[in-house]
């Protein structure tokens, strides 16, 4: 969950009508409906051998079919599993299985009375393409350069934010660096549809990115994403990465160690582009979250780099040392949390509990160094296992742990690793199973950010498919990436440019700005969030109070329509996972 942000100025007035929660945006069925409902679907599509699921909001049809797009040809018949009532939308929902689909084309379903589905694909490269766009999606985001046209096409723009000139706010001095002191700390990511870049967040954000290499790296080796950096030797995913780990080295303050929370302005821009945004930036606080945050993620690209010594001659060691210091300081100011200063008014990510970060920052620095003393101190059987987000960050201490489980030193235990991504990866496999809609997230999973809660979930189910082989767990994960592409009781894909029916209106400031009609592709948005945090600036109203339908496709929804890089991060992760793990050819 996002820190909640300052509603922007000057929304309410020329902006396009709202698209969503009215149709599938869909062609062709059959003519008018006998029944009342949808026939809802992952409208990307599926790898051959995935499990492939529908859900059908009309409790009277009985009966499915699959259809040939092309041939119209009908391919597969099977009935409709019995009705059951989701809670969190409030249908009562009959799920079609058609899993024995495998081979290759383009599809819809079909229910006697009821609008045909959306289409989709069953192809061998059914999530190439969004996983790369889920990475490009960072570049898009990238402070301080300019897209070229070749690389960036209708959303080529000029560079904004240099930030070779930041303050060090009050909030932030010290002896080496006192008020008001010039620092240069360029690069990084837009945290999300703001122009500000967040230590805290970027540290769950690139550690997914790295994890997705260190989990599937032949994947990541041949996916080219036309960045600037391509042909350097490097994989693009890394050379992204590299991008806000760059940034992130530059927010360590050299004369102690710790680290500044935020580089920020005092108040969000306008809707504006980047280069046309000039408010004074600064460097605000250092926290212990912060700190460690840092530590561990520098600690995992210290052992990723490692390998590329040649590239960047140096860099895997000074991150290693960087590591360190950070741990160092936080060591010594173990309970420093983040105490937003009156004159600032930028994104918070707040947190007061630090066992997590302490015990993830611990294992990282354990897995790199293989000193036990990092192992210790991580206390790993006080550690639970959760499913991560950006103020939580327990769970990817046993992903790490877990994925280099075999070199470890004989100080850790092994059968608490196993146990402690078991028995999440078993919790959520049977919420999933038990669910009407098929889906291991619960009503009380509908919060700020529900989208990359749920892709967090699957993030988790896969670690424990990779562990033990329970296939139960990996079609898990495929359903929470088919809720995020269409199935889901609103009809829509959840991320810019991929789906028959996409967000177009993220809250954004590039694609509200831009001139451009499609919004910056490859972003997943927020989702839905009965909290409708952002309705009374909102020129339209939501359509629903239900927490799976409380979305809005409106620039004005930053509490559901907003994009942010920790969310996109689960989403480059189980694209590409399920792309690499799910059988290509049928069985
Ligand atoms: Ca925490
Ligand atoms: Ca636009």
């Amino acid at each position: 969950m996002r820190a909640e942000r300052r509603t922007p100025a000057g929304l309410a007035s020329g902006l396009a009508l709202l698209l969503a929660l009215s149709a599938c945006g869909h062609a062709g069925g059959p003519p008018p409906a006998a029944l009342a409902g949808r026939i809802q679907v992952n409208q990307l599509g599926f790898l051959p051998g995935a499990a492939k699921w529908a859900a059908v909001t009309a409790p009277a049809a009985a009966a499915f079919s699959v259809v040939d797009l092309h041939s119209g040809a009908e391919v597969l018949r099977g009935a409709l599993q019995p009705p059951a009532l989701w809670e969190p939308s409030g249908d009562v929902v009959r799920l079609a299985d058609f899993s024995a689909l495998t081979a290759p084309g383009v599809y819809r379903l079909h229910v006697d009375g009821l609008p045909d589905s959306p289409q989709f694909r069953v192809a061998g490269d059914a999530y190439a393409a969004l996983a790369a766009a889920g990475v490009k999606a960072y570049y898009f985001n990238r402070a301080g350069i300019e897209l070229r046209p070749e690389q960036a096409g209708p959303w080529a723009r000029p560079a904004g934010h240099p930030d070779t000139q930041v303050r060090v706010h009050a909030s932030a001095a010290g002896p080496g660096r006192p008020e008001g002191t010039l620092i240069s700390s360029p690069g990084g990511w837009y945290d999300a549809g703001d122009y500000n870049k967040y230590v805290v967040n970027s540290g769950i954000t690139v550690y997914t990115l790295l994890a997705a290499y260190e989990h599937f790296p032949a994947f990541f080796r041949q996916q080219a994403l036309n960045i600037p950096e391509s042909g350097n030797g490097l994989p693009d995913l890394l050379n992204e990465a590299l991008w806000n780990l760059d940034w992130m080295l530059s927010m360590q303050d050299p004369a102690d160690g710790g680290v500044y929370s935020k580089l920020t302005n005092l108040a969000f821009d306008g809707v504006v582009m980047p280069h046309q945004a000039r408010a004074e930036r600064y460097v605000v606080q250092k926290t212990t979250a912060a700190a460690l945050d840092f530590a561990a993620v520098m600690a995992t690209a210290s052992r990723v780099f490692g390998a590329f010594e040649s590239q960047r001659p140096g860099l895997a060691a000074r991150m290693r040392a960087a590591a360190e210091r950070g741990w160092v300081w936080a060591r010594a100011n173990p309970a420093v949390p983040y105490r937003q200063p009156p004159d600032v008014r930028t994104g918070e990510y707040g947190d007061a509990q630090f066992d997590d970060e302490f015990a993830w920052a611990a294992a990282e620095l354990y897995i790199t160094t293989r000193d036990d003393r990092y192992y210790a101190a991580m206390q790993a059987e006080r550690v639970p296992a959760g499913v991560p987000g950006w103020g939580d960050v327990a769970g990817l201490a046993w992903v790490s742990l877990a994925q280099h489980r075999q070199g470890l030193t004989p100080a850790a235990d092994q059968r608490l690793i196993a146990a402690r991504i078991n028995g999440l990866a078993t919790q959520l496999t049977a919420a999933w199973a038990a669910s009407p809609w098929r889906v291991s997230q619960q009503a009380g999973d509908f919060v700020w950010g529900s989208n990359s809660v749920l892709l967090n979930q699957a993030l988790m189910l896969i670690q424990g498919y990779r562990l033990g082989g329970d296939r139960r767990q990996l079609d898990a994960a495929q359903a929470a990436l088919d809720v995020v592409l269409g199935r889901n009781p609103l009809g829509r894909s959840m991320v810019t440019g991929f789906g028959s029916a996409p967000p177009l209106h993220p809250h954004h400031r590039p694609s509200e700005a831009d001139g451009v009609a499609a919004p910056v592709p490859g972003f997943l948005v927020g989702g839905p969030n009965p909290g409708q945090q952002d309705a009374q600036g909102c020129p339209v109203p939501y359509a629903s109070k239900a927490p799976a339908r409380s979305y809005l496709d409106h620039f004005c929804s930053y509490a559901s329509n907003e994009v942010a890089i920790n969310w996109n991060a689960p989403l480059v992760y189980v694209s590409a996972a399920l792309q690499v793990l799910t059988a290509g050819t049928p069985p």
